[in-house]
């Protein structure tokens, strides 16, 4: 049987359309997905949003309209994002699924008859845009550590969850486990900000707020935002049925992949929830950096962003996907700016791969009629080449296990710019001069498609069209991971005409 990979998204709130930040962690997620199927493992990929809470009723009433038909909107327009952006999840989950409703209820009910959840009153600082209490060490000069804005205190009957009692038992966790949490850096401030200050009981039903998921047993209460929203990583797949077919194949997930100011909810709290329900935990939560934009975060609330998909009409899917794929480095914050990605597109998808691929079918249509085989005369400059390339995969590999995803990237562009350099080094044109060099002219041919075949094969996951496109113009069959392992698996082809894969952007001043 193949070996199993859960990855999920946060659920995002519908609270307005979807900017580039929230394509950053979807498309990470995809391109893991990705490269996962190609290693043969059977994946679920998941995402999805976050419907309840204040902030989304209140938008939906200056909107004139129902939370429901607020929401809906919103996720038509993110499922199209999606698709534009060829994301490949297997479930998008809904909180306002019908069996996400139930489930969450189910589990309510679970929690408070072990005695996990019990009945008191609360008395909060609470930041409303970010639906986040805190308690008054964890405030910055007074204000939202998150979002810097003013918090009002709160006082009402709520729901508990002990969250106190699993202050050691997480610490435990994290020692034996010790990539629970990636970054270290992350994990570090977790323990030190949170956990070792002690956690306090926490909040998990409001009465102030009317949309959300009603406790099952009392409700005038609607279930608080975080335990509705973190359950929906386990109710998709059927829990509290453990027997569910889903549950039994895909949990406990593999990586949770989340924003850095969300770790915390996912480490803490998620595992300790789980923790009380006796289900086992996830394996993995990965806290990325964020993208940030004239210094600041892109943020919903300040509605400083464009639209995703007019990147995607200027510069073309592939050019947005590799850009956030390899702009920011591991868990690091990166900068998002148009120009950065039109330098980037330009030195690396034009120059790089875009001209490599087309000088080269284009010689093979010149000097043979884009017939291609290799009458195996080689030379030493080949070797370094073709080593380069056969150990490519590994390294690629390696790089997506530790979720280096940006550093996989650089290693097949350092191949193809070495590829680069090996038509400098041969000089083709050179070679077709002369009657006699004609066998190895057509190994030298042959040595940069198959370069060219094995780094699209690896691309597949990164930028699937522009991996197809070239594929294609090659015109072999030769396309699954088990034809990379070693180099010359290029079959006897004739090449398609050579099509230009990235336009150079031009950029106006
Ligand atoms: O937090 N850079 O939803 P949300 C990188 N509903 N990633 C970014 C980003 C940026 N500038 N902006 C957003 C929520 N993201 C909750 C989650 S999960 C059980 C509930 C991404 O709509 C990043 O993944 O505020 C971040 O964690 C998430 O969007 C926040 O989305």
């Amino acid at each position: 049987m193949n070996k199993k990979f859960y990855i999920t998204t946060p659920i995002y709130y519908p609270s307005a359309n979807f900017h580039i930040g929230h394509c950053y962690t979807t498309i990470i997620a995809d391109a893991l997905s990705r490269y996962k199927r190609l290693n043969g493992y059977d994946v679920f990929f998941q995402t999805g949003t976050d419907e309840h809470g204040a902030k989304i009723a209140q938008k939906a009433e200056e909107n004139g309209v129902t939370p429901k038909e607020y929401v809906d909107e919103i996720i038509e327009n993110a499922k199209d994002l999606w698709e534009k952006l060829e994301i490949s999840y297997d479930y998008f989950i809904r909180t306002t699924d019908e069996s996400h409703v139930k489930a969450v209820q189910a589990m309510f009910q679970k929690l408070y008859d072990k005695g996990e959840i019990y009945k008191g009153s609360y008395k909060g600082l609470y930041c409303v845009p970010c639906e986040s209490f805190w308690t008054q060490t964890q405030l910055v000069d007074g204000k939202c550590p998150d979002c810097g804005r003013e918090v009002k205190e709160v006082t009402e009957d709520a729901y508990f969850f002990k969250l106190s009692k699993y202050q050691d038992k997480l610490l435990e966790y994290y020692e034996a486990n010790p990539d629970f949490i990636l970054p270290l850096s992350r994990k570090n401030e977790l323990i030190n900000n949170f956990l070792k200050p002690g956690l306090e009981d926490l909040c998990v039903s409001r009465t102030s707020v009317k949309w959300g998921i009603p406790v099952p047993f009392d409700p005038d209460h609607v279930i608080y935002v975080w335990l509705d929203a973190l359950s929906n990583y386990i109710t998709s797949l059927g829990y509290p049925d453990e027997n569910a077919e889903l549950y039994k194949k895909y949990w406990p997930a593999d990586l949770h992949l989340v924003g850095k100011e969300i770790t915390r909810f996912h480490a803490i709290i998620w595992p300790a929830m789980l923790m009380a329900l006796d289900v086992p935990l996830p394996k993995q939560v990965f806290g990325h950096g964020w993208l940030i934009i004239d210094g600041g975060k892109i943020s919903k609330s300040l509605g400083n962003y464009k639209d995703p998909r007019e990147y995607i009409d200027s510069y073309g899917v592939d050019a947005v996907r590799y850009f956030v794929l390899r702009e920011v480095p591991f868990g690091a914050d990166g900068s998002f700016s148009e120009e950065a990605l039109i330098t980037r597109t330009n030195a690396d998808l034009v120059n790089n791969l875009g001209n490599l691929v087309n000088r080269t079918i284009s010689m093979a249509h010149k000097y043979f009629e884009g017939q291609i085989t290799n009458p195996r005369v080689s030379a030493s400059v080949d070797t370094d080449l073709i080593q380069s390339v056969e150990a490519l995969k590994a390294k690629v590999d390696a790089k997506m296990d530790e979720l280096k995803v940006n550093e996989a990237l650089e290693e097949i562009f350092d191949v193809l710019r070495k590829c680069n350099k090996y038509i400098d080094d041969t000089t083709p044109w050179t070679l077709a001069k002369d009657e006699n060099e004609l066998p190895r002219l057509k190994t030298v041919i042959y040595n940069i498609l198959e370069t060219i075949r094995i780094c699209a094969i690896l691309l597949e996951a990164f930028m699937p069209t522009t991996s197809e496109k070239i594929l294609n113009q090659l015109n072999t069959q030769a396309r699954t991971f088990a034809t990379i392992e070693k180099f010359g698996n290029l079959e006897e082809v004739t090449l398609n005409k050579p099509e230009i894969l990235f336009q150079r952007i031009e950029v106006s001043e």
